[in-house]
């Protein structure tokens, strides 16, 4: 069986399209594939309640628990580690997984660690897209799966949804926008890693 791990820090709603794709399209049947356990850095997340509601195992790994040693990132990623490599993952998702991972980390996964980020990259990489995108004049904005690499949103392109910037939008409504086209691009890529 191909162990999915997904890593989360808020509401989980791509976590929820995974794992909904996952049972509607049969991925234990004919993929071999299935996702094992969700973890998030922060207790309070929304998808940990959503993902328990599918039967699927949670962990909490909260970085604040390490804020106050030496090398807090080094000692949490290595926390996170031991707790995903209980499920020998071949593909580990991040979906709205808040917390830049070392790069002892994203070695450690080399070529089964995925991101989804709300922008066309390699435009607005790191925090606040949507904002920076309206900011800037664009007319289209985006959201682009990718492999992880030690260089934050950097990694090579799996796939790309383009949406219209309109006149009037906001931060927020431009999100929604964007967020639909995520939940469909995100399966449809991890479905294709699991092909492969
Ligand atoms: N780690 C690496 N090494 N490479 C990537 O491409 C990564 C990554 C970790 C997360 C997701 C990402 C995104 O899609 C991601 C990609 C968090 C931050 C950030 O600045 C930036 C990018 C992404 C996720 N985080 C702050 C930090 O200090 C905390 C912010 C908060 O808690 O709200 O880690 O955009
Ligand atoms: C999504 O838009 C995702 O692309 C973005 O956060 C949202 C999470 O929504 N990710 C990042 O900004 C990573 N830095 P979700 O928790 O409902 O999937």
């Amino acid at each position: 069986m191909k162990n999915i791990v997904i890593l989360i820090s808020g509401d989980g709603s791509n976590m929820d399209a995974i794992i909904r794709t996952a049972k509607a399209q049969h991925w234990e049947k004919h993929l071999q594939a299935k996702v094992a356990c969700v973890i998030s850095n922060k207790p309070t997340a929304k998808g940990l309640n959503l993902a328990q509601q599918h039967g699927i195992s949670t962990q909490v790994v909260d970085h604040t628990a390490f804020s106050n040693i030496t090398n807090p990132r080094e000692a949490f990623d290595t926390a996170l580690i031991k707790e995903i490599d209980q499920h020998t993952p071949a593909l580990v998702v991040l979906a709205g997984f808040m917390r830049i991972l070392t790069p002892v980390f994203v070695a450690h996964y080399e070529g089964r660690l995925v991101n989804i980020h709300p922008s066309l990259l390699p435009a607005f990489p790191g925090l606040h897209t949507h904002q920076r995108a309206i900011d800037t004049g664009c007319k289209f904005a985006g959201a682009t799966v990718h492999q992880v690499t030690a260089e934050l949103d950097h990694g090579h392109i799996l796939a790309q949804a383009v949406v219209p910037i309109l006149e009037n939008d906001t931060a927020d409504s431009l999100s929604a926008r964007v967020l639909t086209q995520e939940h469909l691009i995100y399966p449809a890529a991890i479905e294709k890693l699991l092909k492969d």
